[in-house]
């Protein structure tokens, strides 16, 4: 069995990864370790940010853990929001973020972007990270009901949003499935008994 802190404050990913983890993970959350604050993210790149969010809570709360720190990169953009999509439109809206894309997408007819995930993790003091992306392009408009963030307006290549995938199916083709999936083969290969 091996005991791996989540370093997140996003029940979003909570969710979507617990699905995929095999039965030897136990996943304590960050309220497990007594861990109230918000994770500092000051860095302008993902895989420093998510870097710096596993530092904090391995270093803090003396654990081994792993963080990640995602975002959504439009081509026509030149990658933004990035690393800044949590806050693209000034707070954690969801809504806003987007309509703040779909107005500075309007007259682009370049629509290719990409979600991306790095996972780092912390384990015995060394420090690993797991990378995935997923190609799709920016919707018109917002459709779909499930997921979170930007996927209503992520279109994949089957012309539906990530937003009309339910949990199960995201959970199984995104980037956050396919960093999270290198992340279990890893642990397996090293740390399974
Ligand atoms: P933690 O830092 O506590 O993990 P967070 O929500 O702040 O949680 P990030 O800094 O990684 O996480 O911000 C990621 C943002 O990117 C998130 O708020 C969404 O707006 C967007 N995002 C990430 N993954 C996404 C996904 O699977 N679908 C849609 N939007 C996503």
């Amino acid at each position: 069995m091996i005991e791996l802190v989540f370093a997140t404050n996003n029940i979003n990913k909570i969710r979507e990864i617990e699905l995929l983890l095999p039965s030897f993970f136990k996943i304590k959350r960050l309220e497990d370790i007594g861990c109230t604050e918000e994770l500092p993210e000051t860095h302008e790149t993902i895989e420093e940010n998510s870097l710096e969010k596993a530092e904090f809570v391995a270093q803090k709360y003396n654990v081994n853990c792993f963080a990640e720190d995602s975002g959504l990169e439009i081509d026509a953009l030149n990658g933004n929001p990035g690393v800044h999509s949590a806050h693209y439109a000034g707070d954690r809206n969801a809504d806003k973020n987007m309509d703040k894309v779909l107005q500075e997408m309007e007259n682009n007819d370049d629509r290719n972007a990409n979600f991306k995930t790095v996972i780092t993790l912390i384990i015995d003091k060394v420090q690993y990270q797991f990378v995935g992306t997923i190609n799709g392009k920016i919707g018109k408009e917002k459709k779909g009901l499930y997921g979170f963030g930007y996927d209503p307006i992520f279109v994949l290549e089957d012309g539906r949003t990530m937003a009309e995938l339910m949990l199960e199916e995201k959970s199984k083709i995104s980037h956050r499935a396919k960093a999270t999936q290198q992340l279990i083969q890893f642990l397996k290969e090293n740390y399974s008994a």
